[in-house]
């Protein structure tokens, strides 16, 4: 059966990756090398910053059938290694027959620029812009989640265009294919502004949507939050995010104008979660917390599910 997925003038074999956030390295369990020998379509790396990162410490990941948290953040090592290794991360990637999606998290908007340059120099085929990270910290001050502020958007959207101008001052990122992801917007009036400043820009192809719900929280059984940074507050995924993403999704889909895809995401788990999503206007998804808690394998198993029911669908 044919899955191919044109996102951005790129052929995917299928709709299925992983989110970003499960892969930061070369090598490793969760590294690039596994990814690339599993059934996902593409292989996200990131979020990666300027700076390396240890990311936050105690507890940072719990999940259980419902829902995941976690306040990872942002642990990556910074753009030395990525300059690096970017280009080897590309080959294992493309010799498998997968694209290279690279998420970045700056903290101004010239960091979204530097980085997407040296994702774009790296051989990402794709550059995704973290605008929506929840869990970074500099003690109980949490960093602002660039999406819900336009202006901002709009100022890292323009930074990172400025960076693909042709010594005559014209635009030269017509092949550069940008990606925004976006936080779950409690406030469609806010999601509508959002969305209008993204469908300005000459660069962004596709947005993805979404990240975790921010500043969830968790008791376990004795009283004690479940995460230790930001006193326990952390990013909501898994099944408990589904209704949410696809809430999401149906509106960014009337939103945004048809040349902008959106990639599906938030509690997929199964084979029905990624035919849910495609109907509700993605043309792609990723995920994050069943792989996470299942592993490469569960790329084979939901594209196997996923498999089934198109073929049901089609035999009506
Ligand atoms: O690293 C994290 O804690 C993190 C990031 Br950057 C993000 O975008 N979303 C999330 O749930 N966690």
């Amino acid at each position: 059966m044919d899955l191919s997925v044109n996102l951005a003038g790129m052929i995917l074999e299928h709709p299925v990756m992983n989110a970003a956030g499960t892969c930061k390295m070369l090598d490793g369990l969760e590294g690039i090398k596994e990814l690339a020998r599993s059934s996902a379509s593409a292989v996200m790396v990131g979020s990666i910053t300027l700076n390396s990162r240890e990311g936050n410490s105690g507890e940072v990941y719990y999940s259980n059938p419902l829902f995941s948290l976690n306040s990872l953040g942002l642990p990556n090592p910074g753009a030395d290694y990525y300059k690096k290794h970017l280009p080897e991360m590309a080959a294992t990637v493309h010799d498998a027959g997968k694209f290279l999606f690279v998420s970045v998290a700056g903290f101004a908007p010239s960091e979204y620029a530097i980085l997407t340059r040296i994702a774009v120099g790296g051989g990402a085929d794709f550059v995704e812009l973290n605008l929506s990270c929840p869990n970074v910290w500099e003690g109980r001050e949490q960093k602002q989640i660039a999406c819900f502020n336009p202006k901002l958007v709009a100022k890292i959207l323009n930074c990172v265009s400025g960076e693909f101008v042709g010594e005559d001052g014209e635009f030269v990122g017509e092949d550069i294919r940008l990606i925004v992801k976006l936080s779950p917007f409690s406030d469609p009036g806010l999601l509508k502004e959002a969305a209008a400043v993204i469908a300005e820009s000459k660069l962004v192809k596709a947005v993805t949507a979404i990240n975790t719900f921010p500043n969830a929280f968790s008791f376990d059984k004795t009283g004690k939050p479940r995460i230790t940074p930001g006193g326990g507050l952390a990013g909501l995924a898994g099944p408990a995010l589904k209704p949410i993403g696809l809430g999401q999704v149906k509106q960014l889909r009337d939103l945004l104008p048809e040349r902008l895809q959106i990639i599906g995401a938030g509690g997929i788990i199964s084979g029905q979660d990624i035919v849910d999503y495609l109907r509700a206007g993605a043309v792609a998804v990723q995920m994050t917390t069943a792989f996470m808690d299942r592993g490469p394998k569960v790329f084979s198993e939901l594209l196997r599910e996923f498999v089934e029911l198109k073929e049901k669908e089609s035999a009506i």
